[in-house]
């Protein structure tokens, strides 16, 4: 029903991407939007996480329809913006409610292969100084454990830390199986590359 609605409202992107013989990634987009003025998948409220968590399932719905309109995997990427600036007394609930929701969204059946859901942590915000929910150590733990794929990104790391180190050390194999439909570089084959003199 999502992916019908999409498509009728949407498909010019498809039909961009057909005639250039490209694929589409997607981002669910967990902001701008009035009910993610305070939190999103970690929310206490209820019916706003469920909002959430429906909002996660089609956007597994839409990408799988990328996938099989274009013939390529369509990479999506959870990211949520959910912290405090103030000291939480409950530090576990809000992640214990993330997991949960991130656990709904990951129930519904859709073929692995045609959809990469990827979990992106966040490290540090203006207004969410105090408390993440999405902590780097969270959404790598929960990414290995449920089989998705960690999204690194240079940008959430001490400055002396890089993600093509962290890429080889954690995952190796699967990582090595995905280079090729991501059309990375390993850093081996980088370094073959460096000019010789
Ligand atoms: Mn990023």
């Amino acid at each position: 029903m999502v992916a019908q609605t999409f498509q009728k409202h949407n498909h010019k992107w498809v039909e961009y991407a057909k005639e250039r013989n490209m694929g589409i990634d997607f981002n669910p987009t967990f902001f701008s939007h009035e009910k993610a003025a305070k939190l999103t998948l970690s929310i206490p409220d209820e019916e706003i996480r469920r909002f959430w968590i429906r909002h996660g399932q089609a956007c597994i719905r839409i990408s799988r329809y990328f996938a099989e309109e274009l013939g390529q995997s369509c990479v999506m990427n959870i990211w949520i913006p959910d912290g405090y600036k103030d000291i939480l007394a409950d530090r576990l609930g809000p992640r214990a409610r993330f997991k949960d929701s991130l656990d709904q969204i990951l129930s519904i059946p859709y073929d692995r292969f045609k959809v990469y859901v990827c979990l992106e942590s966040k490290v540090f915000g203006i207004g969410l100084e105090s408390y993440t929910f999405g902590s780097s150590e969270f959404c790598l733990n929960y990414a290995a454990k449920n089989g998705i794929i960690s999204l690194m990104d240079n940008g959430y790391y001490h400055p002396a830390e890089v993600v093509s180190d962290k890429l080889q050390t954690i995952t190796p194999e699967d990582f090595r199986a995905l280079a090729k439909d991501f059309k990375v570089t390993l850093p081996e084959r980088f370094l073959c590359q460096l000019p010789t003199t």
